[in-house]
């Protein structure tokens, strides 16, 4: 199944090249703040990337040298009202989440600022590669609010509940080396490398068996929502599975016949 594109897109990018799209939030004058009609146009995107086949991995980044995107836009979060406010927060849940659940990996390339929800944002993609100049955190608190798109339990997942309740806490950011070594980030790289990396692991990982790679993603984020024991049902009930495919055959066979495996996605 297919799903058109949007026909016009305000406040996001895309460019796809041979597997991999380049989606990028571009509002730089706000440094890439995330209103609802960007929230919008992202989730009517990420619908589309998901249905179209020929995408195997996705690179989400910020347009500019400043920021990747440094949080919600405060000039719709400063009139809330409290349904309102409950709302705003459960649709961006529900875009992250789809973000989380694409059945591709979603590489956040982290140019700078990664704030509130960008910080959220960030944590919902499947893989983080950080600019060495990015600044990261969740600074709620300082607005008097909390976060809303759910970093309260990714950050705590990712890092822990003390790095966690440490960050919320405080509001401060750290930096993208702090970053890698509390498990925030996978990799840092300098400024001018970040999208030349992300680039490259976006390849690795779109050369690799499509129907693996969703099962993957779906036995690790599933089965952290499970008991272990459930979880392994589960995961064994994908193994079945992936058992069907011709690239599982294809895969096992160019093993044996020592030669690289050419993947169909089927
Ligand atoms: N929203 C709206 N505008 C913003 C935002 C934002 N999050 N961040 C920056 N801007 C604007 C600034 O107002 C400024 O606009 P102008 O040029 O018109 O004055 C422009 O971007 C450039 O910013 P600065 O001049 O402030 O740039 P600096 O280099 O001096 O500072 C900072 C950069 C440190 C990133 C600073 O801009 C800042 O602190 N920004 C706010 C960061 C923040 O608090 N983010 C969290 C927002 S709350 C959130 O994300 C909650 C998510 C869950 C919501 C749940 C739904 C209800």
């Amino acid at each position: 199944m297919t799903l058109a594109y949007p026909d016009h897109l305000d406040n996001l990018l895309l460019e796809r090249t041979d597997a991999i799209a380049l989606l990028t939030v571009n509002r730089p004058k706000v440094l890439n703040a995330l209103n609802t009609a960007t929230l919008d146009e992202l989730r009517r995107l990420v619908l589309a990337l998901k249905h179209d086949e020929t995408v195997r991995c996705v690179i989400l980044t910020g347009a500019g040298e400043k920021s990747f995107i440094a949080g919600a836009d405060i000039n719709e979060l400063a009139v809330q009202t409290p349904t309102g406010g409950r709302d705003l927060a459960m649709r961006g849940q529900h875009v992250l989440d789809l973000i989380e659940n694409l059945g591709k990996p979603v590489i956040a390339a982290i140019n700078g600022y990664a704030l509130g929800g960008g910080c959220e944002l960030a944590m919902a993609c499947t893989i983080r590669i950080a600019a060495d100049t990015a600044r990261i955190g969740q600074p709620e608190i300082n607005l008097g609010i909390i976060p809303g798109y759910a970093g309260t339990q990714r950050l705590t997942r990712l890092v822990g509940r003390g790095r966690a309740l440490e960050m919320l806490l405080t509001g401060d950011p750290i930096g993208a080396h702090e970053a890698h070594r509390i498990g925030l980030v996978n990799r840092v790289v300098p400024p001018g490398e970040l999208l030349k990396e992300a680039r490259a692991l976006a390849a690795t990982l779109a050369s690799k068996a499509p129907v693996a790679v969703r099962y993957i993603i779906d036995a690790v984020n599933k089965g952290l929502q499970m008991p272990f024991g459930e979880a392994q049902v589960h995961e064994a009930t994908l193994f079945g599975l992936v058992a069907s495919t011709e690239d599982m055959r294809e895969g096992t066979k160019a093993f044996l016949e020592k030669r690289k495996a050419e993947f169909k996605g089927r």
